[in-house]
């Protein structure tokens, strides 16, 4: 079949073509899904962001993002998949219909846009920004060190030609800078925080940039238990989950831990498939499992969420 810019949930998008299926998706479903523009980034591309929910009134809500890092391109693909899922079960299954009757999800298909377009126009590999920096000639700050939390004092560097580069301040970038507004502008209606990586198969909640635990710790971990267990009776993928520090690596300025203190109670970063074997180029074969199954996790925890 001939797919010249056609979008397909089960091929990875480039970022024209995510751009026109954002338009398309909430042109065609304006009861359920509105798009709005959160800011611009670096380039000049304009940050979409999804509303899935009735509009006007004002519900309790999730957010979640994906491709805050260039190279992971699951990311994006289940961003988009769960949106397209959404739509297609709301009134027709009674689990998303009633999670759609009483929480809205902000859906942020693609955080760091230059990065993502840079890994399929020049380096698929890939992960930072594309900010230039006064006084050198790298380029790109990583997102996931530029939040302010604890910003830059551990498992981050200072030197704009590493790939964990924490930028010159907290929230320098243009893009986490738009996320950040946006998420202060609605904390009262935030209840939980969900950030879409790959690749490790972990589900991690605060903290990364300290070992101190979360007040609410032994909670994240009773949620990331029964989550992850729920995500693995579909195709039997292991996760493992536990704070960011201890679980994978001490990490500064990441978003998850920056929503939590802002008092979002729910805050996790997800590490989508594989556990290596392909990492970041996971072939297009698996990217309808891995939506499927995440899917499920998101679903669980949102669930969680509206009718504890
Ligand atoms: N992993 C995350 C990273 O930014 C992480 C891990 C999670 C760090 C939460 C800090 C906070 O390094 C990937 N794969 O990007
Ligand atoms: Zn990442």
């Amino acid at each position: 079949q001939v797919r010249a810019t056609g979008h397909s949930y089960v091929k990875y998008n480039n970022w024209e073509t995510i751009e026109a299926w954002t338009e398309q998706i909430a042109s065609e479903n304006p009861s359920i899904v509105s798009r709005s523009i959160i800011g611009t980034t670096f380039e000049g591309r304009n940050m979409y962001l999804l509303k899935i929910g009735k509009p006007g009134s004002t519900k309790p809500a999730i957010f979640m993002d994906c491709g805050f890092h260039a190279r992971e391109w699951i990311s994006p693909a289940f961003c988009q998949w769960f949106v397209k899922e959404a739509v297609r079960t709301y009134g027709r299954e009674l689990h998303m219909t009633e999670l759609l009757d009483k929480l809205d999800f902000y859906v942020l298909p693609v955080v760091n846009i230059d990065g993502y377009v840079f890994t399929w126009t020049k380096n698929r590999m890939w992960r930072k920004t594309r900010s230039t920096h006064a006084g050198s000639s790298c380029i790109g700050t990583d997102p996931n060190r530029n939040f302010n939390a604890g910003w830059c004092k551990m498992g981050a560097s200072h030197r704009p030609c590493d790939d964990t580069y924490c930028g010159p301040t907290a929230e320098s970038e243009k893009e986490t800078k738009a996320l950040a507004d946006f998420i202060r502008q609605h904390l009262s209606s935030i209840k939980a925080y969900l950030t879409i990586h790959s690749y490790s198969q972990m589900m991690l909640y605060p903290y990364s940039y300290d070992y101190k635990v979360a007040k609410n710790n032994e909670e994240l971990n009773a949620l990331a238990k029964a989550t992850v267990k729920e995500l693995a009776t579909l195709h039997g993928t292991k996760y493992t989950y536990g704070p960011g520090a201890t679980t994978i690596y001490p990490a500064a300025g990441g978003s998850d831990d920056w929503a939590y203190d802002q008092g979002i109670k729910y805050s996790f970063t997800f590490e989508l498939r594989d556990k290596g074997k392909y990492g970041f180029t996971l072939p297009e074969s698996q990217i309808q499992e891995t939506c499927e199954e995440t899917m499920l996790a998101i679903k669980h925890v949102a669930q969680e969420k509206v009718f504890r």
